[in-house]
């Protein structure tokens, strides 16, 4: 989920000097998009085999380990013709660790070395069949059975191309990825590929470009049965001990030899920020697409012609400064994560939800199932944001696990010295899992006996690390202050463990149908929902001068409130509070008048009815809401005095829904205000004091 760098040098001499550098600069320009480690594969002194040097922690920390290894290296001798690739990790499997920092390797003599973005799903059976076949796994991540898959096919195929080697070890990967590969016994090549995750290539010559597009080449045989029988997923190697199915090659008599000039140099990089100081042409690949560079010549393969394929990928000329490239067209990292929520809620239920026989599995807490059902009751705890989800997802849990459910703030819960006791199961939430309130709650749990259960969206963090069992949310980075993406992949992943407990009870099984329906749809509902971005500018550029909002709804969509108040909070330093309508004859209508700003959200669940009340009570009060309704209420349309409409989903997800265009609210309010999106005043991202 982070960032890659990869630099081939062809007919244009650099030193390994020059070489490592290039790869720690482009580095340090994707920095931004956040990681926990780092590392780079270069040719070792002898040109023969393959040097790496990894390291936990910052891009420095890792300039620092290549520069101590430059002393005592002969490293300033001119090579005509070489590849290095380099990464900066988001760990996803396994904790931060030097071992487990890419460039991930074959084999001791560091035959194939690969880096990696994202997560391969089924990594564990391809672990399986390749453990069954001698290999030994050093590290705990995903990766490595890449690096090791191409290495068994290399040995069984030694006359194949390093292109076709790839080409036939991503057929054998589910779930996410962009790739780079770099091999001793192809030296002087580079591959690359990608499902899912970014990649570009960049390419820099001396003279013009002859071409400004490289024609994709495809697998010769087409309708071939033995390749649909590898494409097929009863026929990966799921440990059974059948060798690996091989697609017929796609080797073309002539390599496309795109460029005009001899001498060339190509990067292979996550986004264009890392490319741009070198060369303005890119290419920006596609899922599926194999982008080889072979003897100076870059080639892009793809096994099968899909239907809108444009047969040739364009180079583009980039007109950017790097600062545009890296919020790309986003104007700051919190708007970008929040259009982002399309792609992080798949993320989180990569590999967990499968839609076609509708079943959820939580790796993470699978064996602990047995234990949390004979529980006395279930407590969520977290602050802030992460609060807020464990409220969003209150009610169905106590639906789907028929157990009391308390949700507790960390700070108050700690104050209260709440009664603990051995059958308790505790949740801790928080993005980072190192929020100092939500870990001394869970210490004061642990030790009195309770079962400790994680949600985080950081690998290795503290509350990883000391609960028993717990969920990744996969998120990716978050580099906003203001916590978005997050918060949508943790009130998911409550979702996941709800379904996780009821899955054998009969009686909710309808219910579990409609949630899983509602999973299904829901990134496609959510960009629906970002389609409001200018309906909410404008709705922002009303309310960006005001004292105060209020923000009222109840049931499944109170969290929203809640969270929706707190981002207003945040971001713009206005006052602003979520408000409970059931609550409303008991104080806050005092609020109420023709001058106070009002948001409701009303929709058409087991609520409803109670919702219209509120909206009237506050239309006789003067008051003129907002209202978010779903889409085609023209009966609740009637109250507002604006409307913004979403989709509508399952009761129990709407919040997913509701919450975002709060999300552009509160962002629309800030930048109108003048405020620093990213960083609010006098808040951090990880808050690790008390
Ligand atoms: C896990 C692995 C993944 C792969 C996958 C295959 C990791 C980080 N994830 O993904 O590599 O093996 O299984 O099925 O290696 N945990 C805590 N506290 C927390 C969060 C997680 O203790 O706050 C533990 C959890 O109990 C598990 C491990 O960390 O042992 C990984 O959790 P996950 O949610 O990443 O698990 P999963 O199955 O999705
Ligand atoms: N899943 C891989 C790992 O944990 C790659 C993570 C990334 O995208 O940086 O090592
Ligand atoms: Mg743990």
């Amino acid at each position: 989920m982070c960032g890659i760098f990869a630099y081939l040098n062809y007919l244009t001499p650099k030193t390994r000097r020059e070489v490592l550098e290039y790869l720690v600069t482009g580095l340090k320009r994707l920095e931004y998009r956040g990681y926990d480690s780092a590392g780079v594969a270069v040719d070792s002194d002898d040109g023969k085999g393959i040097t790496l040097v990894k390291q936990t922690g910052k891009v420095k920390i890792l300039e620092d380990a290549i520069k101590e290894f430059m002393t005592g290296h002969d490293i300033d001798t001119p090579i005509s013709t070489h590849c290095g690739i380099s990464h900066t990790r988001w760990a996803t499997h396994g904790v931060p660790s030097d071992l487990n920092s890419h460039p991930q390797r074959s084999d001791e003599e560091n035959s194939f070395v690969v880096v990696h973005n994202g997560i391969i799903t089924n990594y564990k059976d391809v672990k399986k069949f390749l453990e069954k076949r001698g290999y030994r796994f050093e590290s705990e991540t995903d990766t490595e059975i890449i690096a090791k898959l191409v290495h068994h096919l290399y040995l069984q195929h030694p006359n194949y191309s390093f292109r076709e080697l790839v080409e036939q070890v991503i057929q054998q990967m589910e779930g996410a990825f962009a790739l780079a590969f770099k091999s001793k016994h192809f030296p002087g090549e580079c591959v690359a590929t990608r499902r899912g995750s970014p990649l570009l290539v960049g390419i820099k010559t001396k003279t013009r470009l002859a071409t400004d597009h490289i024609p994709i080449l495809y697998g010769k045989d087409e309708d071939n049965k033995e390749k649909d029988s590898a494409t097929d997923p009863e026929h990966r190697p799921h440990g059974a001990g059948r060798e690996v199915p091989m697609i017929p090659r796609t080797e073309s008599t002539s390599e496309f030899q795109p460029l005009e000039d001899k001498e060339v140099e190509y990067f292979f990089a996550s986004d264009a920020s890392a490319v741009i100081e070198h060369t303005n042409r890119v290419i920006y690949l596609e899922d599926d697409d194999v982008a080889a560079v072979k003897d100076g010549a870059l080639s892009i393969h793809r096994l099968k012609k899909s239907l809108d394929d444009k047969h040739a990928r364009e180079i583009i000329t980039l007109k950017m400064e790097i600062q545009e490239i890296m919020k790309g067209s986003y104007e700051y990292f919190m708007q970008k994560e929040i259009f982002e929520q399309p792609e992080s809620v798949i993320n989180t239920m990569r590999g967990r939800v499968n839609l076609v026989n509708n079943t959820v599995t939580l790796g993470g807490i699978k064996e602990y199932i047995p234990e949390i059902k004979r529980c006395r009751r279930l407590m969520l705890i977290g602050c802030g944001t992460s609060y807020h989800s464990a409220v969003a997802t209150r009610q169905l849990l106590e639906e789907l696990t028929e157990l009391p459910v308390m949700v507790e703030l960390a700070s108050d819960f700690l104050d209260r010295n709440t009664p603990i006791f051995r059958d308790d199961v505790c949740f801790f939430i928080s993005q980072s899992g190192e929020t100092a309130d939500t870990l001394m709650a869970l210490r004061y749990c642990k030790q009195r006996g309770a079962l400790i259960v994680g949600i985080t969206n950081t690998v290795g963090s503290s509350i990883c690390r000391e609960s028993h069992c717990g969920v990744h949310i996969n998120a990716g980075p978050e580099i906003g202050v203001a916590s978005t993406k997050a918060y949508t992949s943790q009130f998911i992943s409550l979702v996941m463990f709800g379904l996780v407990m009821s899955e054998d009870r009969i009686s909710l099984q309808t219910r579990r149908q409609e949630i899983l329906e509602g999973l299904k749809n829901l990134d496609s509902q959510i960009k629906e929902v970002l389609k409001l971005d200018l309906q909410v500018l404008e709705i922002a550029k009303d309310l960006f001068q005001q004292k105060s909002l209020l923000i009222m709804g109840r049931g499944y969509n109170f969290a929203t409130c809640m969270e929706g108040a707190l981002k207003v909070k945040e971001l713009t330093y206005m006052h602003c509070e979520g408000i409970m309508a059931g609550e409303l004859k008991h104080g806050p209508l005092a609020l109420v008048d023709d001058m106070m700003p009002i948001v409701m959200i009303v929709m058409r669940d087991c609520v409803y009815n109670k919702t219209i009340n509120a909206i009237q009570q506050v239309k006789a009060r003067g008051g003129q809401p907002i209202v978010i309704c779903e889409e085609n209420d023209k009966e609740t349309m009637q109250f507002a005095h604006k409307v913004l409409e979403v989709p509508k989903t399952v009761d129990c997800l709407q919040g997913v829904l509701t919450v975002i265009p709060m999300q552009l609210l509160s962002y629309h309010i800030a930048v109108l205000r003048g405020c620093n999106v990213d960083c609010p005043r006098n808040l951090a991202k990880s808050v690790t004091v008390e």
